[in-house]
């Protein structure tokens, strides 16, 4: 009999399922962006629960939200010279107000100073830079009458008893009706949608059975909606196999590819640049390019892809921390997305060597070396004789020489008689990380 991890909601093979994330899985690159009311007090996008920011005081915020430099081409542009490939913007977060202009509630963008839909100038921005667009869109919403206080809620209680008092008039049902409309808007709305991330959720999050949004019949829509579109795993469906199209890594490196039954998965990691996702002026903790870049090239060497996000400040710029890491990252992509485009996990053939992280591109059979210290002179990659044709450095395409040892008894410098050396320059090439 099936086990419950088989379970289907959809009959689609995993070969079209393969081919529907092509595109995807080849583009390894995108740009996360959370951008709301929360970009004013501008400490954390969750900042409404941490300070238990009663509604007439978050309202503020909404009345001054004018993000009057607001050029979302420019953003484009920025994520196009990084090397990025897609994006996801938050249509709206947890605290449920609306980039985006939707006839279910007021609590939206064009009734805010701005007066604009900012999600309609945001796809067509980013459709004309060419790249894929993707929705997040929250489950959560701190905002909507009808939506379950929980532990995660601004309004949270003191005690159990509380809780019971404050949701005796909600009805989560209602709330479901809401998510579902603005959800088939988005997905109208906007022509062709490439990506939904939605966030998030885990079974029975509110201590009901498994029906706190309606799962089933949400990821039906969608997929009715937009056939070809990729979704993410954060909805409650865990149980189904094809209830996410690929897995979400939040904030961590994976140790190494994952798996479900056995089988490796499509996944993606989102990393924010400093902690917070929504702009946060006062937070000095920023990874500097190298460890952004080591990110990615250590999340494709492991067959994933990686969401790195910008929080747009109030006035609707990326700061200048934000456009130097970008920038610092477009450099190298410039040289090197060829060692990260296309590429995936290297075959179990090639050994790893200290300090380096490998990516392999399976079309054109190129192994991509990433040297994490520049080592002195030579460097052994070991057992790789009869494995390597030629070498070359990336970003000059200028040849490495290398040999093996000469063969027994030879003088072989600590070499394995199936190990290469290369002769490195004595320099570092400056384009390296
Ligand atoms: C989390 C959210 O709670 C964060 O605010 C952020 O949106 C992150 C990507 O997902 O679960």
């Amino acid at each position: 009999s099936a086990t419950s991890q088989e379970k289907k909601i959809f009959s689609e093979t995993l070969e079209q399922k393969e081919k529907r994330l092509a595109w995807w899985t080849n583009d390894r690159f995108g740009m996360f962006i959370h951008w709301g009311l929360y970009a004013l007090p501008a400490r954390h996008e969750w900042v409404k629960t941490r300070e238990q920011i009663p509604d007439s005081v978050y309202q503020r915020y909404f009345e001054y939200f004018n993000p009057d430099l607001y050029n979302p081409r420019d953003w484009a542009r920025k994520a196009k010279e990084a090397g990025m490939k897609y994006a996801v913007i938050t249509t709206k977060h947890h605290d449920g107000f609306c980039l985006f202009d939707s006839k279910f509630t007021s609590y939206k963008a064009t009734n805010t100073p701005i007066k604009k839909d900012l999600i309609r100038e945001w796809v067509d921005a980013f459709r004309a830079e060419g790249l894929k667009i993707g929705f997040y869109y929250s489950l959560i919403d701190w905002h909507h009458p009808d939506f379950t206080v929980d532990r995660s809620h601004p309004l949270r209680p003191r005690n159990e008893a509380g809780y019971a008092e404050l949701n005796k008039n909600r009805d989560m049902g209602k709330y479901r009706t809401y998510l579902a409309n603005q959800v088939k808007e988005l997905l109208t709305n906007y022509g062709k949608v490439d990506i939904l991330w939605l966030d998030f959720s885990y079974p029975g999050k509110f201590g009901k059975d498994h029906n706190d949004w309606n799962s089933v019949e949400l990821i039906k829509m969608v997929r009715k909606l937009q056939p070809g579109i990729i979704v993410n795993d954060r909805l409650d469906l865990k149980e189904y196999a094809d209830g996410g199209d690929f897995v979400t890594p939040e904030q961590y490196k994976v140790a190494a590819w994952p798996t479900e039954n056995g089988k490796r998965v499509p996944w993606e990691t989102c990393q924010t640049f400093s902690g917070s996702w929504g702009y946060f002026r006062d937070e000095t903790t920023w990874k500097n390019v190298k460890q952004l870049l080591v990110l990615l090239i250590e999340s494709v060497s492991k067959g994933g892809n990686v969401l790195l996000n910008v929080g747009p400040t109030a006035r609707g710029k990326f700061d200048n921390r934000a456009d130097a890491a970008l920038s610092g990252m477009g450099s190298w992509m410039e040289l090197n997305g060829r060692a990260i485009y296309g590429c995936t996990q290297a075959p179990d053939q090639y050994a790893r060597p200290d300090n380096t992280l490998l990516t392999y591109n399976p079309v054109t059979k190129r192994l991509y070396v990433h040297l994490l210290d520049y080592p002195l002179q030579n460097f052994t990659l070991p057992g790789y004789k009869g494995k390597i044709k030629y070498a070359q450095f990336l970003h000059d395409g200028s040849e490495i020489r290398f040999r093996a040892p000469a063969g027994h008894g030879y003088k072989t410098n600590g070499l394995g008689e199936n190990d290469l050396n290369l002769s490195l320059p004595v320099l570092k090439p400056d384009v390296e990380i």
